[in-house]
């Protein structure tokens, strides 16, 4: 899979493909969708399939002071896509400026004029150019095919990223992964940590800082599965802590994975933790000892979740 920012070096390597369109934070089971749909007009037009994407998200340069949100950053959007067998992703630089390129130039110059795509396709409710005033009709104007791909529903409701974080904010991973089609992960490496895991609780954890941008989930203790560098088929069952540590309170939150068996020195690599169930609420306990009880039997919730 090819990954390009620049518009000219994705056409040269796969001209006239067929673009599906859009933010794409998560590729939930909407996005993918409508990334299956515009798969099967590609494979008619005998065309490459790419994503075509902006990175920063919008959302980051309309309202920089925000939460972090990203349910996929770059990195990872760029990895699910490569899982999902597109041909390539055009990560186009969003700014200000870029922001500020009216709709019909936008359609004219970057999209035809650049790209020239065999077709577009894009969710029903996707919007661009300067006051969000490009749609499907202001695509067609500029001469191009365009496909409305409609937003898929589930019990009533539209399945979108912003639904997807919700679930995360609720501490509800499991919901979560049914809109994703996936479980809901967090990428990072191994970071040295204080060792006061494995020292005064019994209990070695793995420490992962998280992307500035990453959403941050409902704070508490989660059964996981944790996988190596970018093998996803075997998994290692653990539990884990996100959030602040009030016992021992941390500036930032972070992730910290305690990995059952026995492990060796895992600074260093690169992983993804995926969040299965949350087992309950970070805590403040009387005594460490006390802790200690409570990660045990936390262990054994986490395996059992597991199994
Ligand atoms: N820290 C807390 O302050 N409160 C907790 O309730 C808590 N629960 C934990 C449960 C598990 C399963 C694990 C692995 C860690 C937990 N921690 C908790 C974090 C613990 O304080 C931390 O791993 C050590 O201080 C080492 O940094
Ligand atoms: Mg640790």
């Amino acid at each position: 899979m090819l990954l390009h920012r620049q518009s000219r070096l994705l056409a040269r390597a796969l001209p006239r493909a067929v673009f599906a369109v859009g933010n794409f934070d998560g590729l939930h089971r909407g996005h993918r969708a409508a990334i299956d749909y515009a798969r099967g007009v590609a494979r008619e037009a005998g065309r490459a399939l790419v994503l075509l994407t902006f990175e920063p998200h919008p959302r980051r340069i309309f309202a920089p002071e925000g939460v972090p949100f990203r349910l996929t950053p770059f990195g990872e959007k760029v990895y699910v896509a490569r899982r999902l067998g597109v041909d390539g992703v055009l990560a186009l630089r969003f700014s200000r400026r870029f922001a500020d390129i009216g709709a019909e130039e936008f359609a004219r110059e970057n999209l035809k004029g650049e790209l020239d795509p065999a077709a577009v396709i894009i969710g029903e409710n996707f919007r661009f150019g300067r006051d969000r005033a490009g749609d499907a009709e202001v695509l067609r104007g500029a001469g191009l095919d365009v496909r409305v791909f409609p937003s898929l529903c589930e019990g009533g409701e539209v399945i979108s990223a912003s639904l997807v974080r919700e679930r995360l904010l609720d501490g509800q991973p499991g919901a979560a992964a049914e809109l994703l089609g996936r479980e809901f992960h967090i990428a990072g490496h191994i970071r040295r940590g204080d060792g006061r895991g494995a020292r005064e609780l019994g209990c070695p954890t793995a420490n992962i800082d998280l992307h500035p941008w990453l959403i941050r989930p409902a704070f508490g203790i989660y059964a996981v599965r944790l996988a190596f560098g970018d093998d996803s088929e075997r998994w290692f069952g653990g539990v884990a802590s996100l959030g602040v540590n009030p016992m021992f309170p941390l500036e930032e939150p972070r992730l910290e994975v305690h990995l059952f068996g026995r492990w060796g020195d895992l600074v260093g690599r690169g992983v993804r933790v995926f969040l299965v169930k949350k087992i309950r609420d970070e805590g403040k306990f009387d005594s460490v000892h006390a802790l200690k009880e409570q990660i045990q039997h936390d262990i054994s919730v986490a395996k059992s979740i597991l199994n």
